[in-house]
């Protein structure tokens, strides 16, 4: 008559400390930042004409006739006024464009951006 021993089982479970290959993954946290801004700020200067101010400030940052003579009347008694504010290559853009105006007409205009929280 058979003996009644009990089966190995199917899979040995690994040898205690050897690697199974088991990979684990831990999840970690995420942290999406908003992309940081920076405002485009246009400097004041004793040549460049405020008319060509005032359209440069409507036409490259979207102002009407009265927002973009306020913004060119603040530049020209503060010495530098914010004309928009952007995601970081926008805003880079921007200058670029005003920049390039300026020199096309051959005026000194000048403009940079920088972040919105120095
Ligand atoms: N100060 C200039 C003038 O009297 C006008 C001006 C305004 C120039 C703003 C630059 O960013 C500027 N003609």
């Amino acid at each position: 008559m058979a003996t009644n021993t009990p089966k190995p089982p199917a899979i040995k479970p690994p040898p205690a400390g050897s690697d199974d290959g088991t990979v684990v993954l831990e999840r970690l946290a995420q942290k999406v930042q908003p992309p940081s801004m920076y405002q485009v700020i246009m400097l004041n200067d004793d040549y460049t004409p405020m008319e060509f101010v005032v359209v440069v400030i409507q036409e490259f940052f979207g102002k009407d006739l009265e927002a973009a003579t306020a913004i060119m009347l603040k530049i020209h008694l503060d010495g530098r006024g914010v004309c928009g504010v952007y995601p970081k290559d926008i805003a880079a853009t921007k200058v670029d464009q005003v920049l390039d105006a300026a020199h096309k007409a051959g005026h000194p205009l000048k403009c940079v951006s920088e972040p919105v929280d120095l």
